[in-house]
């Protein structure tokens, strides 16, 4: 059983999506930010840098636990460990890479750039707000391209089959689809309703779906 330490934000709900998806025995450990739950002693010694997510194998790999954090990592080690949605196609599985890798970093990063100049700043500077702004639907509008071009080769996700990259990108669009509206972003929409039709993405979801959640 897989202790799965996360909070109803988009790096949180890559784990949870990624072991449900998985099908891994696990179990969600709410991380209360806003109380500080990941602040204290016992969860410093799961992850120091003291953010969510992170995870607690007892089986990891060669029977040793295996303690892990950065949403990425631990995503790419539920499909390892599960051998599932990891493209078979060596220019998919690249594909599903660099996907992966503008989720964790360009688009996680000005998404929580969006909710600091917007919503944690004391001052809001209309010129700072409109770059991030900019910036995240340019990261959308290549996503929007990206999926134009799969349907056009016959599939239906960001690298060709259901990936990694899909569980990545997702919690980013549907913590902030009220930015990103179906008539400018079709191919997105589709994609979006198909990953929400699935059932481990609404298993994974749920800790963001009983409650409004911060968007960062
Ligand atoms: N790069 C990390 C970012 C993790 C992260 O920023 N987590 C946030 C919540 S989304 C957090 O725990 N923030 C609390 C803090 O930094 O004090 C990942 O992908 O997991």
């Amino acid at each position: 059983m897989i202790d799965v330490y996360a909070w109803r934000t988009t790096n949180g709900l890559r784990a949870t999506i990624a072991m449900a998806e998985c099908g891994l025995p696990h179990r969600v450990i709410p991380i209360d930010l806003g109380a500080g739950a990941h602040k204290t002693p016992e969860y410093l010694r799961i992850n120091p840098a003291s953010q969510i997510p992170a995870i607690v194998d007892p089986d990891g790999p060669g029977g040793q636990p295996l303690m892990l954090a950065q949403s990425g990592a631990i995503v790419l080690y539920a499909c390892q460990k599960a051998g599932r949605h990891l493209p078979a196609d060596p220019a998919d599985f690249a594909r599903a890479m660099q996907w992966c890798m503008q989720a964790a970093s360009d688009i996680a990063g000005t998404s929580a750039a969006i909710n600091q100049v917007e919503n944690v700043a004391p001052e809001k500077v209309p010129s700072t707000i409109e770059l991030f702004r900019k910036r995240f639907l340019r990261y959308f509008g290549i996503a929007e391209k990206q999926l134009r071009d799969q349907q056009a080769r016959g599939h239906d996700y960001l690298a060709g089959p259901l990936s990694f990259a899909d569980f990545m990108l997702y919690p980013n669009y549907a913590l902030r689809r009220d930015a990103l509206p179906a008539t400018d972003f079709p191919a997105l929409a589709a994609w979006g309703d198909r990953m929400a039709a699935r059932p481990g993405i609404q298993e994974g979801m749920r800790l963001h779906t009983e409650k409004n959640s911060p968007k960062a």
